[in-house]
């Protein structure tokens, strides 16, 4: 049963969606501001450019919620049978950066070929291109259409970093293969739980109300975005000795 938009809480600026996605900013600036702090001196190239991009990934993310907070970008998609729903398309825009960012993370950690990475990269553009097409639509049966055609990319995006990253994390040896499971078990659960909290959200079959809708894309953005800074830095597959410091900020010896 869908309930009516119109018991839904506000989510106008000053609401509580507000209060959340405030929440999310602070997080994901502290996040970031973290990882920029605890990456200084590092000296591997690598190890460098694999701190830059854990650290831009949640200074985009801040710049998205901030606007989305700020009320910058809100849409009232009418949906057949259910009234105007709000969009946020910064949501969109963030993810449009951060997803391949994300990848762009684990392609330079196990060095993936660049074709396959560039393959995987257009996938998951396109992922969140129909994602919003699916978002944007007035129609239902459109919406869950356009979703089933994102979700297929998905699973091709999914395929790319289970059997493509995984085979080139192992010809790079046994500690970066180790590694690698850890960082493609935190893309495979949270990446998959994006899709289905839409389809439960408001803009699927409403089982939840916009601020929770929103709110749970706070913790899920909070956590790949944060969560992927934090493997790294304490990761050895890393290639720098400042990825696995001691508590006293001295580097320790690696292998
Ligand atoms: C949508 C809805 C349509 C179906 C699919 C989706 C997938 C979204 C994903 C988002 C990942 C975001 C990340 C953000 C980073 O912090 C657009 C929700 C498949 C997988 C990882």
């Amino acid at each position: 049963m869908i309930p009516d938009p119109a018991t839904w809480p506000s989510t106008v600026v000053g609401g509580p969606e507000t209060a959340v996605l405030a929440c999310g900013a602070g997080l994901l600036g502290t996040g970031a501001l973290w990882i920029a702090l605890r990456s200084v001196g590092a000296t591997d190239e690598r190890a460098t450019r694999l701190y830059a991009l854990a650290a831009l990934i949640p200074s985009i993310a801040l710049a998205s919620y901030v606007a989305m907070a700020t009320g910058v970008g809100v849409v009232a998609v009418p949906i057949g049978g259910r009234g105007p729903v709000e969009l946020r398309w910064a949501r969109y825009a963030d993810w449009l950066f951060t997803t391949p960012l994300l990848l762009l993370v684990l392609g330079v950690l196990v060095d993936a070929d660049r074709d396959a990475l560039f393959g995987a990269v257009a996938a998951d553009a396109f992922m969140i291109a129909t994602g919003l097409v699916a978002t944007l639509s007035t129609v239902p049966v459109y919406r869950y259409v356009w979703w089933a055609v994102s979700t297929l990319t998905f699973l091709l995006v999914l395929y790319f970093v289970f059997v493509v990253l995984t085979a080139e994390a192992r010809a790079l040896g046994t500690e970066t293969a180790s590694a690698f499971v850890v960082f493609r078990t935190l893309t495979g659960v949270l990446w998959t739980a994006y899709p289905v909290w839409w389809l439960l959200g408001p803009r699927g079959l409403a089982a939840v109300t916009p601020v929770v809708e929103t709110a749970g894309f706070v913790l899920l953005d909070v956590a790949t975005k944060a969560g992927i800074g934090l493997l790294l830095l304490r990761s050895r597959a890393v290639g720098d000795g400042t990825a696995t410091t001691k508590s006293d900020g001295r580097p320790v010896a690696t292998e």
